[in-house]
């Protein structure tokens, strides 16, 4: 009794809240780390219980507030509800960071496996929509907040056989424009962060396990590594109250485009 009373005490007074989408791994799990070390209590979700887990117990033995959420993006009504359902101290998100997204497959257009497709939409974009949507409502009605979206290089140009995986990419960039219009007059800030290669668990999820295929993508070059993209997340978050960073492309050095990579001439 006396421990929750003192939460409620102690977010209500000192923290912002922070949701991360996707923080089970790679870039959603490095950013709620940067963000509870800068002092946010977290939200963190993913649909591997067992991870957001470890996350928490992690994060409190840092001192920070956590509060795990376990639902797939995808499915509209799990997301209203485990939303809906947050306990009252919860509820006030600050910052929400749109991360949760994957690619599946990468062959030609028309050789494309529509489970993948279905996948991708559902996850990069309709996912995106549902959680903004809840998360925005509240935002609106207080005239603050900021959205982050995780897009990626592939929602600036498309690349052989990245198709679908690019078209959702371009939409979350469309998107990012589209909210940014309609919550200017709510005070709520919108960024777009759009990374190129970062090694995490993508590229293995992308070609369904294949660690083998995946490991060769980060091979000869020195790629990003998660902790770049929370340190860029951060530093959007953390710009004074009348500065918004819209967009950011961050990328390796020793890659120029989505498709064109500089390996192994320098050493890292
Ligand atoms: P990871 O595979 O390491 O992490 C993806 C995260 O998304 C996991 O936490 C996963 O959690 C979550 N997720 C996936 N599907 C769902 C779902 N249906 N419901 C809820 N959560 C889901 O990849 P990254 O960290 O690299 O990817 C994070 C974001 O960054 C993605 O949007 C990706 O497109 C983008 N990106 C990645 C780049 C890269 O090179 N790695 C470059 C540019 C952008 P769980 O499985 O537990 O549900
Ligand atoms: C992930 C980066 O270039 O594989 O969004 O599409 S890429």
């Amino acid at each position: 009794m006396f421990s929750s009373w003192f939460l409620v005490l102690k977010l209500n007074c000192m923290e912002k809240i922070a949701l991360v989408t996707g923080a089970t791994s790679g870039i959603g799990e490095a950013t709620a780390l940067k963000l509870a070390e800068e002092g946010f209590a977290v939200i963190i979700t993913g649909r591997r219980q067992d991870r957001l887990n470890v996350l928490k117990h992690k994060l409190e033995r840092g001192g920070s507030s956590v509060f795990t959420l376990c639902f797939d993006v995808r499915n509209e009504e799990e997301v209203n509800n485990s939303l809906e359902n947050l306990p009252p101290e919860w509820q006030d998100i600050d910052v929400l960071v749109n991360n949760a997204g994957l690619a599946a497959g990468m062959e030609p257009f028309q050789q494309g496996d529509s489970v993948d497709w279905n996948r991708m939409i559902d996850t990069n974009l309709k996912g995106l929509l549902f959680v903004t949507r809840f998360v925005s409502q509240s935002m609106v009605v207080r005239k603050k907040g900021h959205i982050i979206n995780i897009g990626s290089i592939a929602g600036k140009e498309a690349y052989p056989n990245g198709n679908v995986y690019c078209a959702t990419k371009h939409a979350v960039d469309a998107l990012t424009k589209g909210m940014r219009f309609d919550l200017l007059p709510y005070n709520i800030k919108v960024t777009q962060i759009c990374p190129g290669a970062v090694e995490t668990e993508f590229s293995v999820v992308r070609f369904h396990g294949d660690k083998h295929r995946a490991d060769k993508v980060y091979e000869g070059y020195e790629c990003l590594v998660a902790d770049d993209i929370a340190e860029c997340i951060w530093f959007a978050v953390s710009r004074p109250s009348h500065v918004n960073i819209n967009d950011m492309v961050v990328m390796p050095t020793a890659q120029a485009s989505a498709s064109v990579f500089q390996k192994e001439i320098y050493p890292s």
